[in-house]
C-alpha cells in the first residue's frame, strides 16, 4: 500500500509538471498572437492593406522616403508636405499606369487610397519637373 502511494504521488507530480508545461505553451501562443497584432498595427491601422506614410522635405524638391513597404489590399497613402513648395504623391503600377494620386498641396496634408497587388509600384510628384529632380520612390507590396 505504501509503495502504491509513492507511485501515485509520483504520477501526480508528473501530471502537474505536464500541466505546467502546457501553461507555458499557452503563454507562448498568447505572445505570438500579440506579436501578430503588433505587426498589423505597424503596417497601419484600418482594414485591407493599411497605410503608407510619405512626407516631403521641408526644403528642396524631395521626399523624405525613397522606398516604402505596404501590404496588398486597399492602401491609404497619407502625404505630409510641410514645405511652401507644392507637391503631391501619385502612384503608378509596373506598366506605368497611374492608379491614384493625392491633391497637390503645400504646408498641408492629403491622402488618397489605392488598390495594391503584390509587386512593385512607383510613387512620384506630378508637379512639373519634380519627378525629374528626384521626387520618386518605390513601393514594395507583399
Ligand atoms: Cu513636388
Amino acid at each position: 500500500m505504501k509503495r502504491a502511494s509513492v507511485v501515485l504521488v509520483a504520477v501526480a507530480l508528473a501530471l502537474f509538471g505536464l500541466t505546467a508545461c502546457g501553461d507555458d505553451d499557452d503563454d507562448d501562443a498568447t505572445t505570438a498572437a500579440e506579436e501578430t497584432t503588433t505587426e498589423e498595427a505597424a503596417g497601419g491601422g484600418g482594414g485591407g492593406g493599411g497605410t503608407i506614410d510619405i512626407s516631403a522635405a521641408a526644403e528642396g524638391i524631395a521626399y523624405d522616403q525613397d522606398a516604402v513597404d505596404a501590404a496588398a489590399g486597399t492602401v491609404t497613402v497619407n502625404f505630409d508636405n510641410p514645405a511652401a513648395t507644392p507637391h503631391d504623391v501619385a502612384v503608378e503600377d509596373e506598366s506605368g499606369s497611374q492608379i491614384g494620386k493625392t491633391d497637390v498641396i503645400s504646408e498641408s496634408t492629403a491622402s488618397t487610397t489605392v488598390d495594391l497587388q503584390p509587386g512593385n509600384y512607383t510613387f512620384f510628384c506630378t508637379v512639373d519637373g519634380h519627378r525629374e529632380q528626384g521626387m520618386e520612390g518605390t513601393i514594395t507590396v507583399n
